[in-house]
């Protein structure tokens, strides 16, 4: 009735275009097992084009990839704070096995050294609080107090090295394996996700980011609240999955199997030597 608004038959357009785009994409991905970089969306590669093989994808046993431009492509390193993964951090007063989100260090530590060699960005993330504690939940200071049997959020443990989870205490701060390099993003996060509370995605965005290669911990808690918000934001993820590591280990197992669910409903999961192998390969 002449009320057709000028933008519609352009997102009509658009929207027919990408539908014939994923039928191409799933021709050639039943041939090659490979889910190409989409050139008709991003443009051509500005970087060098690597090919990182993922696992049990598209269904459990199997095998594909997936192609990233690497200056389009940002290293993601969550959460490795002392207070995650160092004596009288945050999850050791909570008594917890160290070891569980240690593990994370050395994949993250090896991955780092390749992903420096080369144009992808790098982001560290760092959950902690302003001082006086006004961007903290109660109920989340008042959890921690009762796990922490008295020593929650904000409060220094004995021998500690400073207030748990606050901003600028030696604790809270990245483990000095990983600490960030010049030139490398260091986001600043209130909560466990990030597009929420931080810049990341406005960050994500001017730097023309198209995949991310997550790592971090926890992987059921940040590392998946992340990972997650990325997804939904199509954002090709792919999890290191060594780079990893929970609180609970049947949680990180489950954590990182239901990534794989539904042909990958957050994304895809690959291990450090894969993700290296692809990085090296570009030689
Ligand atoms: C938690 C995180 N587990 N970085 N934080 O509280 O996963």
């Amino acid at each position: 009735m002449g009320n057709i608004r000028t933008y519609e038959p352009f997102y009509d357009k658009n929207r027919e275009k990408t539908l014939e785009k994923v039928t191409e994409a799933y021709e050639k991905f039943k041939k090659t097992k490979t889910f190409e970089f989409p050139r008709w969306l991003y443009g051509e590669p500005i970087g060098k084009l690597i090919k990182v093989e993922v696992e049990d994808c598209p269904t459990f046993g199997d095998t594909a990839y997936v192609e990233m431009d690497t200056a389009r492509t940002a290293f993601l390193s969550i959460d490795m704070q002392t207070d995650f993964c160092g004596k009288k951090g945050y999850v050791d007063v909570m008594e917890y096995d160290l070891s569980l989100t240690a593990q994370a260090l050395d994949p993250i530590e090896d991955a780092l050294k390749a992903v420096r060699k080369t144009d992808m960005k790098i982001i560290h993330t760092r959950e902690g609080h302003s001082p006086d504690l006004s961007d903290a939940p109660f109920n989340k200071i008042l959890r921690s107090k009762i796990i922490g049997k008295g020593v929650g959020i904000g409060d220094t443990p004995e021998g500690g090295m400073g207030r748990l989870l606050v901003r600028g205490q030696k604790n809270w701060d990245i483990h000095e394996r990983l600490y960030p390099l010049p030139g490398e993003y260091v986001i600043d996060k209130a909560g466990k996700g990030a597009f929420g509370s931080s810049t990341i995605h406005m960050l994500l965005k001017n730097l023309g980011v198209t995949h991310l290669v997550i790592s971090g911990i926890t992987t059921d808690v940040c590392v998946h609240t992340i990972m997650r918000e990325a997804n939904d934001y199509g954002y090709w993820c792919i999890l290191m999955k060594d780079g990893t590591g929970a609180t609970d280990y049947d949680n990180h197992c489950a954590a990182i199997k239901s990534i794989k669910m539904q042909g990958g409903v957050f994304g895809n999961v690959t291990d450090s030597k894969r993700f290296i192998k692809a990085l090296e390969s570009t030689k």
